[in-house]
C-alpha cells in the first residue's frame, strides 16, 4: 500500500507543477525537480537540489554551473569535522553510467553565492549546469517557501 500512496502523492504533485517544466533532458542524462528554497532578508547565498539521472554507457561528470541571480556556482558537501558539520566545496560530482545522484538539504548540494537578491517563493532561478560530456545543460530552479517540503523524490 506504501508504493501506492507514494505514486498517488507523485501524481498529485505532478497535477500540481503541470504548468512548470520540472525535467531537463540532453543527451543520455535527466535532471529531475531542480528546486532552491526561500532565503531571509540580506542573504547572501543560496542552495540548489536536484537529481541527476545518467542513462547512458559513459561517465559523465557534474563541473559546476552558473544561475542569473548569482555571482558564484559552488558545488558542496557536508562534512564532519569534529563534531561540526561543515560545508567543503567540490571540484565535480562523479556520475557513473547507469547512476543517479540527488542533491538535497543535508548533504551535496549546488550553493549560490553572491546573491543579487533574496530567494522568494515562486520564483524560477534560471541557471545551466556544465558538464564533462554533455556540456552545458539548461535548467530551471523552483524557488519554495522556508518549511515547505521539498518537490520530488524523498528517499
Ligand atoms: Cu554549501
Amino acid at each position: 500500500m506504501k508504493l501506492l500512496r507514494v505514486a498517488v502523492t507523485c501524481a498529485l504533485l505532478a497535477t500540481a507543477g503541470a504548468t512548470s517544466a520540472e525535467d531537463f533532458k540532453a543527451g543520455d542524462l535527466v535532471i529531475s525537480h531542480p528546486w532552491s528554497r526561500a532565503t531571509p532578508a540580506g542573504a547572501r547565498v543560496g542552495a540548489g537540489y536536484l537529481v541527476i539521472e545518467n542513462h547512458g554507457t559513459l561517465p559523465d561528470r557534474l563541473l559546476g554551473g552558473s544561475v542569473e541571480v548569482a555571482t558564484g556556482f559552488e558545488l558542496h558537501d557536508i562534512v564532519r569535522e569534529g563534531g561540526v558539520m561543515k560545508m567543503r566545496q567540490l571540484t565535480g560530482i562523479d556520475l557513473p553510467p547507469g547512476s543517479s545522484i540527488e542533491a538535497k538539504p543535508g548533504g551535496r548540494h549546488i550553493m549560490f553565492v553572491g546573491l543579487s537578491h533574496p530567494l522568494a517563493a515562486g520564483e524560477t532561478v534560471r541557471g545551466a549546469l556544465q558538464f564533462e560530456r554533455a556540456g552545458r545543460i539548461e535548467v530551471e530552479f523552483k524557488v519554495i517557501g522556508m518549511g515547505a517540503p521539498p518537490p520530488g523524490r524523498s528517499d
